[in-house]
């Protein structure tokens, strides 16, 4: 193997991702309380983060910071500290006003700023530079998503011996989007340092190797690309689809116990016992079509074709990135349009949208779900949208209708839902009307459907084979093997 020229550490599988998988709290005396945060990426990763012994590098989530490496349920954690000019400019700046509106098919049109790339290039380096302190020598690395597209590049530059995989959770632009980022080239090139790049879509794919062949001219055959070396030899580098899920398993123990089935049946009752509850549930962002959703709602009430004696929309949404002047606005338009639709159709005993702009417990966001007739999902752009599959892991009494949008990654995989267009509002309309009068047998028939593809499909299937893809040999010999059944 190659001699490491940086220092290494012990670990034989680290993650990287911009967040980690804890949240830092301060006690009122002044104490660190650390909260692990269930996303799905930490379930995903908790078995082989414990078996393997393998570290988390990531940010805290607080400004300014200064934390030590500690242990939190068997999983090392390395904070990446940040200040707040950095989440400024990396995170708000660079991450989710320039990358996610591009690469979300420019919904909402990207800032292109020359200070913002410097902090997004300087903020990879730091948790490239973490990733290579914890690694061991030939361990595997797994980074995430759009705010560290440079740091597999880094990493293979200073530690050739380690195995390096990439996994974009957002979608990613064809050509002529993606054509439009300055530092375009920069940003293939430091992708191109992993061995394995894995997208949501089949689309994702595609759309990386088109690029990589326009602005590279490396030559590709399917997944694979041919990246030339500073030693005329070429590097094998896999691009390849690998759409990511829930744990389907989880999600259904938790619906079948009673007191969560009760807490469904109070949210019904509490909303007025209506014959039809239909709900959304997402991040208050402007990809979600939460605007175009209440829209076709708002009409439908308008023609008749629903009423609020026997509908009510039920919308979640979660407070997301809110220094950023966009979603500022967004909360404002979003909040117009309830205000307005609320205004002119409730009664005294029926609201027509009962919106909440706050987190749920999970336990919570289970018993909406179970209480909900109608689920409507009708992202603009999705990298996947695990809302979707959550929806239906939920359902194990097979009822329940999805409504879900086309540009969701969710609508390659969930073909029995309805599918929609959620730019054609008269058609999500006549979707949102059929969900609501879809019959018994028709809706167990889609639902049975559904469900199979996503316990086929959970999460654990997810992590195992884009690890398998990685690793061929290596993840044996690094011993994370046996964590995955292998
Ligand atoms: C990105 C990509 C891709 C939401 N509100 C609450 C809450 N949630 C949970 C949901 C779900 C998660 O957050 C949101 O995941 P999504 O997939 O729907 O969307 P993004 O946040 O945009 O995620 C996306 C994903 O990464 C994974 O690769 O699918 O396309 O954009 O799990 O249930 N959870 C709780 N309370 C809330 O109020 N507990």
């Amino acid at each position: 193997s190659v001699e490491p020229a940086a220092p290494i550490g012990t670990f034989t599988f680290v993650v990287v991702s911009n967040r980690l998988p804890v949240d830092f709290e301060e006690a009122p005396d002044g104490s660190t309380i650390w909260r692990t945060s269930p996303g799905g990426l930490v379930t995903a990763l908790e078995p082989l983060m414990r078996s393997s012994g393998g570290a988390w590098i990531g940010w805290p989530g607080v400004a300014d910071c200064d934390v030590e490496p500690f242990e939190n349920d068997g999983i090392s954690i390395v904070p990446v500290c940040l200040s707040a000019r950095e989440l400024e400019e990396y995170y708000e700046g660079f991450s989710n006003d320039t990358l996610w509106p591009l690469y979300h098919d420019v919904i909402a049109s990207p800032s292109f700023h020359r200070e913002t790339w410097d902090a997004y290039v300087t903020v990879n380096r730091r948790f490239a530079e973490a990733a290579m302190a914890s690694a061991a020598e030939g361990a595997t690395v797994w980074v995430h998503d759009y705010q560290l597209q440079l740091v597999p590049r880094m990493l293979r530059d200073a530690r050739p011996d380690l195995v390096i995989g990439f996994f974009n959770h957002i979608p990613f632009p064809s050509y002529g989007i993606y054509a439009q980022l300055p530092w375009r080239k920069q940003i293939l090139h430091g992708l191109l340092g992993a061995d394995v790049i894995g997208f949501q879509r089949l689309e994702d794919a595609g759309n990386f190797t088109r690029a990589v062949r326009r602005l590279y001219g490396y030559p590709t055959r399917g997944v694979v690309i041919d990246v030339p070396t500073d030693t005329r030899q070429t590097r094998r580098v896999v691009a390849k689809h690998f759409p990511i899920s829930i744990d389907a398993a989880g999600y259904e123990e938790m619906a079948r116990r009673p007191e969560i089935q009760a807490r469904a049946r109070q949210i019904r009752e509490d909303l007025g016992n209506p014959k039809t509850v239909i709900l959304g549930v997402d991040r208050l962002d402007y990809t979600k079509g939460i605007g175009h959703r209440i829209k076709a709602f708002g009409e439908l009430l308008a023609d008749g074709r629903l009423s609020v004696e026997d509908v009510t929309l039920v919308q979640i949404a979660s407070p997301s990135r809110e220094q950023v002047g966009s979603y500022m606005a967004l909360r404002d338009d979003i909040e117009l349009a309830v205000g307005r639709l609320n205004g002119d159709f409730s009664t005294i005993s029926h609201t027509a949208i009962s919106y909440h702009h706050h987190g749920y417990p999970r336990e919570e966001m289970v018993a909406m779900f179970l209480a909900a007739d109608v689920m409507l999902v009708t992202a603009l752009r999705d990298g996947m949208n695990l809302v979707a599959k959550e929806y239906v892991a939920v359902r194990f009494d097979g009822d329940g209708v999805l409504v879900l949008s086309e540009f969701a990654g969710a609508a390659d995989e969930l073909k029995q839902a309805i599918l929609i267009n959620p730019h054609d509002i008269e058609g999500m309309k006549d979707a949102i009307v059929r969900a609501v009068e879809m019959p018994r047998r028709d809706r167990t028939r889609r639902m049975r459907a559904l469900r199979r593809r996503v316990f086929d499909h959970d999460v654990a299937a997810w992590s195992a084979s884009f690890l398998s893809a990685l690793s061929g040999g290596a993840a044996v010999k690094a011993g994370i093997s046996d964590a995955l059944g292998a």
